[in-house]
């Protein structure tokens, strides 16, 4: 009797289906279920994985209901929506954090603990989603998190990598590469959506046509096609019933064979030959603000660029019909970075060459639905792709950058006639032995917006890298100072405080963070200061742990806790906290310890592979850690470790745990940071130059409560031409003593001149981090936060400060703004499921 029931029309019983219970008896009914019946486990199963992927799965199906409500509410709406492409997103673990966006936390606990179950062991055993690099993707991660919450219509659209963010082990203290097979027991957070299959071309050729009616049409014929297969992961919002949709690109073959090959007889290889295809999507480039030029890396771009545009122009033209002439007032493309700036083109194309536009009426269309998000000014990370690479891979492409580059600079010589310096600086095309596209300039021209990530960093951008381009169209530039998500990076990581920040100020801060400011005059509340402390205390217990087993290090709790976290880079300049450590080593040999301050100093980061000075670095806080913690001498005074693979996992424990949190990069360089802002919230002092937000942190926490020191950005340049890194260390005794340590072996005793590039990086008169000329302001910065830390009472007043000024970095904030100035959507929320 069933067996037509597909191909007939099911009744509404079919999909009328009552809500699932969200009470502790129903959460756990459905999890046993999916580990005996659904995974056919038992009491013998050995693997901790089991119990994860069973609750994720009873989650994943309180997600389902709402993610359909909200698709729905959004179609009804008929509203305009955002998508925001990116290479990167750092999710991270997701069964804790859609608990408590769903409420369903305290739920799940009973319903787990009576059965004899402790939830956070279970919720330890989900792998990080390391679809990302740093600051970059897990910023991405965050936005989308708040645009759920603020229930705005935005989808993210990314890579579904084989391989994430590599693992690091340390082995004698350098840093060893292995791969990351995050999904290798599947991901119980996807939804697999091969109904929406696109066909992404490469290669090939282009023909033109004369049409019937005279038009001329370009084909972009003989290309070597690859299919996308789109990943639906849930993103719930807030307690709102809203559930967005990150959808992530699979590369998968087509199933047409090379003929040459499989009548030739080799039907093996040529099936093997389908392998390439999907290689597009099997890793994720783990360079962090640094391209590398890799070929594969292109293919990954337009491969997103390409999928995810004709995913959304096949759902407007289901909605609409061909008629694009509202296209531009509904949809909204934010580029994050250069990495998806082909799209610019490749929207063109497909809006002339699939769907029949003139080039004017699709050049409107792009240049009101783009906007390009910048988020660095280092020179190595400005992306710039070979000519002949587009012409053999992306010849179509190719042309209508040459187009577009042909009529923007048309435009430019009526600006500013004669200027043929002027046009040659804005080219797209960078002329030279070897022709490049510039994938910034390529950005700009396409886009209505272009933002930095803070204020200082935006306004480096006008008035330097795309200075022409500012003196054009002014009204393109604008700032989104970054933030952070306060779901995951305050009410999840760290529920002591949660607990305390419920009780005395009520539960809304979590929605909007700005409430905080009414923690401030707590700050003079001694019996508020001393819940404060314990809260502390016991994060910084936590933390020891992870540690010790981590690091076979001890950090007693009484001490300040010292962390630097984040990628390993030069001019985030990791290497003058070392200078720092080995100074007050020097100290304590010295015999110079009256009234010390204990500390424990952990740094943790990945290197690039390929970024040797980088992996030098690592092995140098290896180093130093073995000779401090080895001393008798240093005990109770000082201890250093290394944390291996830092991930966004392992900073929901480190950021609660912190007293002091590291923000040295050399001024002007830093674009924004955000791990900056996940300290601040937990209550950490933030010692940092003028750089990236830290300038806004400052200003608003005031600046009796950071620790300020170093050039500022301006100083830096005026510095560059008389720098004399080999003078300030003759002056200044403290240096000295820690580069003769460092230069005379003493912490490569076995490894002689594994530090040689190191040291002459210091010395380096040309060196572009300066990390000498900040010595001495950073060694009496760390003075005085030994100072401040002896005097508990004023560092409470100056934690609680922190966390209660620290709502501006809220990226509910951000987004707010982003939506104000440049998506302009309307928020839509579904109907509630929850009475
Ligand atoms: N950032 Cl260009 C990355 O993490 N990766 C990149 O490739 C580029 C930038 C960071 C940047 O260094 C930080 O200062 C920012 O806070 C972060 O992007 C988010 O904007």
């Amino acid at each position: 009797p069933f067996k037509n029931l597909i191909s007939a029309r099911p009744n509404e019983q079919f999909f009328d289906l009552p809500p699932l219970p969200m009470t502790p008896e129903g959460i756990a009914r459905d999890f046993q279920h999916y580990y005996a019946y659904t995974f056919g486990r038992d009491r013998d199963c050995q693997s901790a994985y089991y119990p994860y992927k069973a609750l994720a799965i009873a989650l994943r199906d309180r997600l389902m209901e709402r993610w359909k409500g909200t698709r729905h509410a959004y179609e009804e709406a008929g509203c305009k929506r955002t998508y925001y492409l990116s290479l990167e997103f750092l999710m991270g673990r997701t069964l804790s954090n859609a608990m408590l966006n769903l409420g369903v936390g305290d739920a799940a606990a009973k319903g787990l603990y009576d059965l004899g179950i402790a939830l956070e062991e279970i919720a330890g055993n989900e792998p990080d989603a390391g679809l990302g690099n740093g600051g970059l993707g897990r910023l991405a991660a965050c936005f989308l998190d708040s645009c759920a919450t603020l229930q705005l219509p935005v989808r993210g659209y990314g890579l579904h990598y084989e391989y994430g963010m590599f693992r690091q082990l340390i082995e004698n203290g350098n840093q060893i590469e292995e791969p990351d097979h995050w999904v290798r027991d599947g991901n119980p957070w996807e939804l697999e959506r091969p109904e929406f299959t696109q066909r992404i071309q490469f290669g090939g050729h282009t023909e033109t046509h004369k049409e019937n009616d005279g038009r001329h049409v370009v084909r972009w014929v003989n290309t070597n096609d690859v299919l996308a297969v789109p990943y639906d992961i849930p993103i719930p919002g807030y307690r709102n019933g809203t559930i967005n949709t990150l959808r992530l690109w699979k590369a998968a073959a087509t199933d047409e064979f090379d003929l040459g090959e499989f009548n030739s007889g080799s039907y093996p290889e040529s099936v093997a030959q389908k392998n390439a295809a999907e290689h597009i999507t099997m890793v994720l480039y783990p360079n962090d603000a640094s391209e590398n030029g890799k070929e594969l890396r292109l293919r990954q771009q337009f491969f997103l660029a390409s999928a995810s545009i004709k995913d959304v122009l096949r759902d407007w033209i289901r909605l609409h019909g061909p008629d694009f002439s509202t296209f531009a007032e509904k949809n909204c493309f934010q580029l994050n970075d250069t990495h998806p700036a082909v799209s610019v083109a490749e929207l063109m194309r497909q809006l002339m060459d699939d769907h029949g536009l003139e080039w004017t009426q699709a050049w409107a269309i792009t240049r009101k639905t783009m906007a390009y998000t910048n988020h660095t000014l280092l020179p190595e990370a400005l992306e710039r792709w070979p000519v002949r690479l587009f012409e053999r891979l992306l010849p179509r492409i190719l042309q209508i950058i040459y187009e577009i580059n042909a009529r923007f600079l048309a435009e430019v010589a009526t600006r500013w006639p004669g200027d043929n310096d002027r046009q040659r600086r804005m080219s797209l095309i960078e002329e030279g032995y070897e022709s490049q596209v510039r994938m910034a300039y390529l950005a700009i021209v396409g886009s209505f917006s272009v933002n930095g990530v803070a204020g200082l960093h935006s306004q480096l951008l006008v008035e330097g890298l795309f200075r022409d381009f500012y003196e054009l169209w002014p009204e393109k530039f604008n700032n989104k100072t970054n933030g952070v998500t306060p779901r995951r990076w305050l009410a999840m990581c760290n529920p002591g405080l949660r607990e305390l920040l419920d009780e005395t100020i009520g539960t809304e801060w979590v929605r909007d963070l700005g409430q905080l400011e009414r923690l401030a005059p707590y700050a003079e509340n001694a019996d508020f200061r001393e819940r404060w402390h314990r809260i502390k205390q016991d994060n910084k217990r936590s933390l020891a742990v992870t540690v010790e087993q981590l690091c076979r290090v001890s950090f007693p709790v009484d001490a300040l806790f010292d962390v630097q976290v984040k990628r390993i880079h030069e001019y985030k300049r990791q290497l003058l906290n070392v200078l720092h450590v080995i100074h007050l080593y020097n100290r304590i040999k010295r015999g110079d310890t009256r009234d010390w301050t204990p500390r424990c100093v952990l740094i943790g980061g990945k290197a690039a592979p390929g970024y040797q000075m980088a992996k030098q670095i690592i092995k140098l806080v290896n180093n130093v850690a073995r000779v401090v913690n080895g001393d008798p001498e240093t005990e109770g005074l000082l201890r250093v470790a290394f944390i291996p693979d830092y991930c966004v996992s392992l900073m929901e424990i480190i950021a609660p745990g912190t007293d002091l949190s590291e923000q040295i990069s050399t001024a002007g360089k830093e674009a924004s940071g955000t791990g900056n802002m996940k300290f601040m919230m937990n209550g950490a002092i933030t010692i940092g130059t003028l750089d990236g937000a830290n300038i806004e942190i400052r200003e608003q926490v005031g600046d009796d409560h950071f620790f300020l020191f170093g050039l500022t950005a301006a100083g830096v340049e005026a510095r560059r031409s008389h720098y004399d890194p080999n003078a300030i260390i003759a002056g200044d005794s403290a240096l000295l003593e820690v580069m003769s340590l460092l230069e005379s072996g003493h912490f490569n005793q076995f490894e002689r001149g594994i530090f040689d590039q190191i040291i002459l990086s210091i010395r380096n008169a040309h060196d572009p981090w300066m990390t000498a000329a900040d010595f001495r302001s950073y060694i009496d910065a760390q003075e005085q936060v030994a100072a401040a830390y002896r005097d508990r009472e004023r560092w409470l007043r100056m934690s609680i400060l922190n966390t209660a000024h620290s709502g501006h970095f809220s990226s509910d904030r951000t987004i707010a703004e982003y939506n104000r100035d440049i998506w302009k959507l309307t928020s839509v929320t579904p109907e509630s499921l929850d009475g």
